[in-house]
């Protein structure tokens, strides 16, 4: 059965009418030595693309999903599989992503479960050698089920603690079992509403010591991918321990885990935490540890995680900027972590919104390609520092000046001139190439 109703999308050029084609993505085309798609490193989320029904918190789901039968059978969930590579192939997206119980039900007992996601997997496993698609990062959902209401590696009670250790060790089982580059954690239920009935000092340890139980469970069994922790401020949480980067990497500097996490940085979460996605970015690339992205975009006029597709191209070129000073994505790649809106309720809108995330990250690198070739941006950014590079200032860049030494500089040289920060005329350069 053929689901969607388009030909494979190719590259078609910026001057193509056709819906079904790709004007700025490129795959093969060669960006600072390195083909496009070797840059982007698209991937698919499992929980949207096939499982998500568009409903919100005043409606039902709308998404028409003629494969599915509503069911939670194994069977079902085996069929969900065919469809969701037709889509990768029609897309050439090459990475996906998945939460445990997005590719396999939930059953009535852990075991269950368990034998259902195996399944799924050795299915996922078959239709990733037939196709090379790659599993770019697994996670195990700990935040939908009522059992996780008050937290998952943060509960107050030790039996969902187990349960959601167990969930989780399944889920790397699986990642592994199937190859993934890496394995994600984000703590939906890691947080509290109120500090009346919250320790947060208890909470925060046991977070801690679940993280390294992971760590220890991935050596055992020959798990070699990449860790990454997702900040997000709020939302299901009222308050979220891992709110944005600057908290993820003191957590994880305070309990011994940095070396072992990178961050996995989405721009909705980065906006909900009162930042942008540039901001999160460069304090994860500042530390080293930027792992990967989720890619999407959110409304500036609803107050919500509301998941929508890139398709601002100031953003993406500020992304892809982030992307290309840091030297590229190595394990980690651009995850649409994006729904369609309720409105776009037939499987092809899936394709649109897909071609239209892709398409605004290829102008997003190539823009940012261009600015960082034509150098004057970087060469600015150089000079507005120079102060530093010689003299006194270079004391102080290599730590070797005082306050004596500073205030006999300062006492010296009088009132210092400051330079224009020029912001409005770098914010004209940049548009010179959008
Ligand atoms: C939730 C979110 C999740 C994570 C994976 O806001 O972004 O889908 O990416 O659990
Ligand atoms: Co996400």
């Amino acid at each position: 059965m053929e689901y969607f109703k388009c030909p494979k999308i190719q590259y078609e050029g910026p001057t193509s009418k056709n819906p079904f084609s790709f004007k700025h993505y490129d795959e093969n085309a060669l960006i600072e030595g390195k083909s496009m798609k070797d840059h982007l490193r698209f991937a698919a989320p499992y929980w949207h693309v096939m499982r998500n029904s568009l409903a919100d918190p005043f409606g039902d789901g709308t998404a028409l999903m003629p494969w599915d039968d509503g069911s939670k059978s194994i069977e079902n969930a085996l069929n969900r599989v065919d469809v969701f590579f037709e889509f990768l192939e029609k897309m050439g997206i090459d990475f996906y992503c998945w939460h445990d119980r997005d590719i396999a039900p939930e059953l009535n007992d852990l075991s269950a479960s368990n034998k259902a996601l195996d399944a799924v997997v050795e299915k996922l496993n078959d239709k990733q050698s037939e196709t090379g698609v790659k599993l770019l990062w697994g996670t195990a959902c700990l935040f939908s089920h009522p059992r996780y209401s008050q937290g998952a590696a943060t509960s107050p009670s030790a039996d969902v603690y187990a349960y959601a250790a167990a969930q989780v060790k399944k889920a790397m089982e699986c990642t592994h079992a199937l190859d993934g580059l890496g394995y994600t954690f984000w703590g939906g239920r890691e947080g509290y509403a109120t500090l009346l009935n919250t320790n947060m000092k208890r909470e925060l340890d046991h977070l801690a010591h679940f993280l390294h139980m992971a760590v220890d469970h991935a050596k055992k069994i020959g798990f070699k991918g990449a860790f990454y922790i997702e900040p997000k401020p709020r939302e299901p949480s009222t308050h979220q321990y891992d709110s944005d980067s600057a908290a993820c990497l003191n957590f994880l500097r305070e309990y011994n885990l940095i070396d072992h996490f990178t961050l996995n940085i989405e721009t909705n979460h980065a906006t909900l935490a009162g930042h942008t996605m540039e901001h999160e970015l460069t304090v994860a690339i500042n530390a080293g540890r930027l792992g990967s992205i989720d890619a999407n975009q959110g409304d500036e006029l609803i107050g919500w995680d509301t998941d929508q597709f890139p398709s601002n191209i100031y953003l993406t070129t500020q992304v892809m900027m982030k992307v290309l000073e840091m030297g590229g994505l190595k394990s980690g790649g651009l995850n649409f972590d994006a729904k369609r809106r309720r409105e776009s309720h037939d499987p092809i809108d899936l394709i649109y919104a897909h071609i239209g995330g892709m398409d605004a990250f290829a102008r997003g690198l190539k823009i940012a390609h261009a600015i960082r070739e034509d150098g004057r941006l970087s060469k600015f950014l150089k000079e507005r520092y120079e102060t530093f590079d010689s003299g006194i200032g270079l004391d102080v860049d290599v730590s070797k000046s005082t306050f004596e030494s500073l205030e006999q500089y300062a006492i010296k040289s009088g009132e210092p001139i400051l330079a224009s920060g020029r912001q409005e005329l770098l914010e004209n350069l940049i548009n010179e190439f959008i």
